[in-house]
């Protein structure tokens, strides 16, 4: 593989928009996804890692209709293999991601599984009424596509990060926070070696989708969030990577380069989809569409609108943006933020101190908050502004269906 890629670790909890975005991550060359691991969150760890294993089956299928219907031209340069759909062929020859099992409840709080949303199989009832997606012997699965790992997630991800050079692995989260609070606290000194957390997460400027103030993965899990929002605590975009090399030498951590993308507006209409992948007839497109039916009458039930919002699949569409520094079309800022854990309707908030901050440092302008917020100068964790959305669809339905994007 001549093309750079980018090292990374997709943490997720299949889930609709989870599949979307993996197979998105699947079809995108600039991503060497060393590692999958699950997480529960859109309905159990068992349910979620089922999905995954079922969508894997899926694009085994894919790969075989692709090898089939692809003209055989094996001196496609692989530079060119993007354009003709090369990338799932060709993907598993040169990066074979782990899969690890992980966290089955949130670390402290009262667990919440989004099946109201998602179905309760996390797949909008697929395995219910599509049974013959449901890979039969799940412990038994031979795949040319994944290892399973003999490791838990926590472990995977520490061995995975211990075993690169440091500062060269992003991991993307698309779920609950739990396996990377777990793997941090384990061995933060390993953990440290992240390059970047890109993670889909939070409502800010806007209101949560699973209470009025927070966003499902951060309420799902919100100590997970705050030990790793804490842990960005003296992050500054301007040390150099040989400076946090050393500093790895002699402190039990390095402050983490957290990034958020909160909850945004883009959506995939079903007029949009229906016209661009119901009729493709490939394996992957009937599997997508079986449970993209369950999840636009839910979202026309409970919204009064018939489409499905991108949350995971844009976090990879960014992660990769940032990534290869293609796009750089988005703004962020770097907060004072922190997660509520206790409140009754406030669990899972993410709270940005937009505070004025007063003009110098002192003992008294430090005693202001003592002991309720402190940190007055904490501008740590990197919160996306905005992102350009403009061609986020127009992407996802080629890389993912190889259908150019057309108006309706
Ligand atoms: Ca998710």
């Amino acid at each position: 593989m001549t093309l750079y890629s980018s090292p990374v670790i997709i943490d997720t909890d299949p889930g609709i928009d989870d599949a979307l975005a993996l197979s998105l991550a699947l079809a995108s060359p600039q991503l060497d996804i060393k590692a999958i691991t699950v997480v529960f969150g859109n309905s159990s760890i068992k349910d979620t890692t089922r999905n995954l294993l079922t969508l894997f089956d899926v694009i085994d299928k894919e790969i075989e209709y692709l090898k089939n219907t692809s003209p055989h031209n094996n001196d496609v340069h692989p530079e060119e293999w993007e354009k003709e759909r090369r990338i799932l062929l060709n993907r598993f020859e040169w990066s074979k991601p782990v899969v690890a099992i992980g966290a089955d409840k949130p670390m402290k709080a009262t667990e919440h599984l989004a099946v109201d949303f998602h179905g309760i199989d996390g797949f909008g009832q697929i395995h219910t009424t599509h049974p013959h997606y449901t890979p039969k012997d799940l412990k038994n699965l031979k795949s040319n596509r994944y290892e399973m790992s003999s490791r838990d997630a926590i472990d995977e991800i520490l061995i995975q990060l211990k075993n690169s050079p440091p500062f060269t692995i992003t991991i993307i989260a698309l779920g609950p926070l739990t396996n990377l609070a777990l793997a941090y606290e384990k061995d933060k000194r390993t953990f440290s070696r992240v390059k970047q957390i890109i993670c889909l997460g939070g409502a800010i400027n806007s209101p949560g989708n699973t209470t009025p103030c927070a966003e499902f993965n951060i309420y799902a899990d919100p100590d997970a969030a705050c030990i790793l929002t804490e842990a960005t605590k003296g992050f500054s975009p301007s040390v150099t990577i040989q400076n946090k090399i050393e500093m790895l030498h002699h402190r039990d951590h390095v402050p983490l380069h957290l990034t958020v993308l909160p909850i945004n507006g883009i959506h995939l209409y079903i007029k949009v989809f229906t016209n661009h992948v119901t009729s493709l007839n490939t394996p992957l497109s009937v599997f997508v569409t079986a449970f993209m039916d369950y999840a636009f009458n839910k979202m026309r039930n409970y919204y009064g609108i018939y489409s499905l919002e991108m949350h995971d699949p844009v976090a990879v569409a960014f992660a990769i943006d940032i990534l290869t520094n293609k796009s750089l079309v988005y703004t962020s800022e770097f907060v004072d933020m922190k997660i509520e854990t206790q409140g009754i309707y406030t669990r899972g908030m993410t709270i940005v101190d937009s505070r004025p901050k007063p003009p110098s440092l002192n003992l008294e302008t430090l005693e202001r908050d003592f002991g309720i917020w402190g940190y007055l100068y904490a501008t740590n964790v990197e919160i996306i502004t905005s992102y350009d959305y403009k061609f986020f669809i127009g992407d996802f339905l080629k890389r993912v269906f190889n259908v150019d994007f057309f108006e309706y």
